[in-house]
């Protein structure tokens, strides 16, 4: 890591970034002699930073560099460029906690918000091979261990209580970028919001409904709430489909730049939540009924088994490492202990399966109607069709937020999915 004075950011375009690169041995030697011959592509489609792509005639580097406002919008939203300190001190955890499944890091400069990584070819972003009906057989088993390990790890169940707060403490001056997620996620789909935005005119009662709605705004404040205030452990705080690179034999976990200490269910949620959108989405993307039909039931398949998996890979955790302060062994010892621990196991992964549940719900809705959309919808072109599949996903967003305690097990989610794709709504704009 390099630790440059701050005050020297600037943005690095095309020949300020090979210079740059050119002046750290261990990428110019990676990338090959001849930094003239590099080719430097900007590929960045995310809502906030520049990735660049560069390559030499030796290998590749993927850059990602932080500007000092939200790219999506522009200079007229400021937003600190101490999101990739997080960002790469999330991926430093990450690599510790689950082997390979990040991108390798490979430099960082704090002043210029600046970090190089391993070049992730022929990888592809997995909301991408979803639009396009792509199964991911390794992304169960990845997935699940990623999250199981990095959710364990940097729980009380893992760490001790001084080792805990030196966690929380490490990532609490994030705040800026949890500022976004209570807004953009909690609070302004529920209230009318300039940067609000559905597909009008077939969503404009669903959307009226969602701000006159004082069940569903209960239950979304009960899970800002939670957001706000339930360090469990470090999430990756944006885990969504766009956030994962995907081949047919490996899975990675990208920006983390929301990493914060938080209520688990809100990344385990975000997972189950972009799977659900894809299943919900897929009919808008059929040229002929039911060509999507395997893929779609893989999709459900998935969003069981990710739960299922998770469930098992933490609660083995639990029962093998647990040298946190939590639970002390000490007060279960002897033949009932056991028993009881286990059964006190349960009853947390019942509550974890609640909160991932209601945050799955406030994930959709974001989608749908808040600022920043995703390709899942936005690829389909008719917006009577794309607005069916957003209808359904809504339907079970309310259901999921407000009538929680009804869904005991991941099996009746997937139901209320399965129920709700053959739902035809009827918009009052027809
Ligand atoms: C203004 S940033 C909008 C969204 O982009 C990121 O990927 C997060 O999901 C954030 O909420
Ligand atoms: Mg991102």
């Amino acid at each position: 890591m390099t630790g440059d004075r701050a005050g020297d950011y600037r943005i690095l375009h095309d020949a300020a970034l090979r210079d740059y690169l050119a002046g750290v041995p261990d990428i110019a030697a990676l990338l090959g002699a001849e930094p003239a011959s590099w080719s430097i592509t900007e590929v960045g489609d995310g809502n906030l930073n520049l990735v660049f792509i560069v390559k030499g005639d030796r290998g590749g580097v993927a850059v990602k560099q932080a500007l000092p406002y939200v790219r999506l919008v522009g200079e007229s939203w400021p937003l600190p460029l101490s999101r990739a300190h997080y960002e790469y001190l999330a991926l430093s955890r990450q690599a510790q906690l689950a082997p390979g499944l990040v991108p390798a890091l490979l430099h960082h400069n704090e002043a210029l918000a600046l970090t190089v990584m391993e070049l992730l070819e022929p990888h592809i972003i997995m909301r991408r091979g979803l639009v396009a009906g792509t199964h991911y057989p390794r992304f169960v088993g990845d997935i699940t261990t990623f999250m199981a390990q990095n959710l364990f790890f940097t729980s009380d169940l893992a760490l001790s209580a001084a080792e805990k707060k030196e966690g929380i403490a490490a990532f609490a001056g994030n705040h800026a970028l949890c500022k976004i997620t209570e807004d953009l996620i909690f609070t302004d789909p529920y209230r009318i919001a300039e940067q609000n935005r559905w597909t009008t005119p077939y969503l404009d009662t669903l959307s009226a409904d969602l701000r006159d709605d004082m069940d569903l705004h209960v239950a979304v404040s009960r899970l800002k709430l939670k957001f706000m205030a339930s360090p469990e452990a470090l999430l990756h705080g944006d885990l969504h489909t766009g956030s994962i690179m995907v081949t047919a034999t490996e899975t990675r976990v990208i920006d983390p730049e929301f990493a914060f200490y938080g209520p688990m269910g809100f990344d385990v949620g975000a997972v189950i939540a972009n799977l659900l959108m894809a299943f919900f989405a897929s009919a808008g993307h059929e040229r002929s009924p039911g060509e999507r039909r395997a893929f779609e039931g893989w999709v459900l398949e998935t969003v069981e088994t990710v739960w299922n998996e998770f469930a098992r890979k933490f609660l083995d955790l639990w029962r093998t490492d647990a040298r946190g302060d939590a639970y002390p062994a000490t007060l279960f010892g002897g033949g009932k202990g056991g028993a009881r621990l286990e059964a006190e196991r349960q009853a947390y992964m019942q509550r974890l399966f609640a909160d991932t549940v209601g945050f799955a719900g406030a994930k959709i809705n974001r989608r749908i109607f808040g600022l920043a959309h995703n390709i899942d919808f936005e690829l389909i072109e008719d917006p009577r069709r794309r607005a069916v599949s957003e209808a359904r996903s809504v339907g079970l967003a309310r259901t999921l937020m407000v009538d929680t305690a009804e869904f005991p097990d991941i099996a009746s989610v997937t139901a209320a999915a399965r129920e709700l794709s053959s739902w035809m709504p009827e918009f009052t704009a027809d």
